[in-house]
């Protein structure tokens, strides 16, 4: 297991790819899944999408677990959004690929999806709350959208800039 580097903005050229299909979880794909782990335990975060480590594959890792709990790492290769409710919430997001920007995000408040495991299984998992939002967050990145896409072009183009500008100034 290796902590790799997160891809940040203004990397745009990467974080908005379209991530490729996995054509089965093997043990590569396992071992792209441990470092992802890895990289959004040391981050810290609560998910995290392969792109965002640079590999363009439809794979996401998410643990919900709380400091001192057990850990219960969920991981999803292939996940697609079978049914979404009409009924959205709203959640403050964050991105470890935009760090310190945080903003209201409105989502559909349950989803159903579909993908793989770890041991290439078929499942579905029907999510709420936190998992439902941290869900539709990574499906996003292996979409190349970022939260910020659901927030208004004024307040996007704002971050956007800002973390163009720092890397100018080679401050990131
Ligand atoms: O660590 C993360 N926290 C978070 C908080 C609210 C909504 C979504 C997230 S996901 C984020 C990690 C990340 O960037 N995953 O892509
Ligand atoms: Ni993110």
């Amino acid at each position: 297991m290796t902590t790799r580097p997160i891809i940040t903005l203004p990397d745009e050229k990467t974080l908005r790819q379209v991530s490729k299909p996995i054509a089965q979880v093997d043990a590569a794909t396992r071992a792209l899944f441990d470092d992802m782990l890895e990289t959004m335990y040391a981050a810290p975060g609560i998910g995290l999408a392969a792109i965002q480590i640079g590999v363009p594959l439809r794979a996401l890792v998410i643990d919900l677990s709380k400091e001192g709990e057990d850990k219960r790492p969920l991981f999803v290769a292939n996940p697609e959004i079978v049914a979404s409710s009409a009924e959205l919430s709203d959640y403050e997001e964050g991105c470890l690929s935009i760090p310190d920007y945080f903003e209201m995000v409105q989502r559909p408040r349950e989803i159903t999806v579909r993908y793989r495991d770890r041991n290439n299984e078929a499942m579905e998992l029907q999510a709420t709350g936190l998992l439902a939002t941290c869900l539709q967050h990574e499906i996003d990145h292996l979409n190349g959208v970022l939260f910020i896409d659901h927030i208004s072009k004024l307040k996007r183009d704002r971050v956007l800039k800002k973390f163009q500008k720092a890397a100018k100034l080679g401050k990131l």
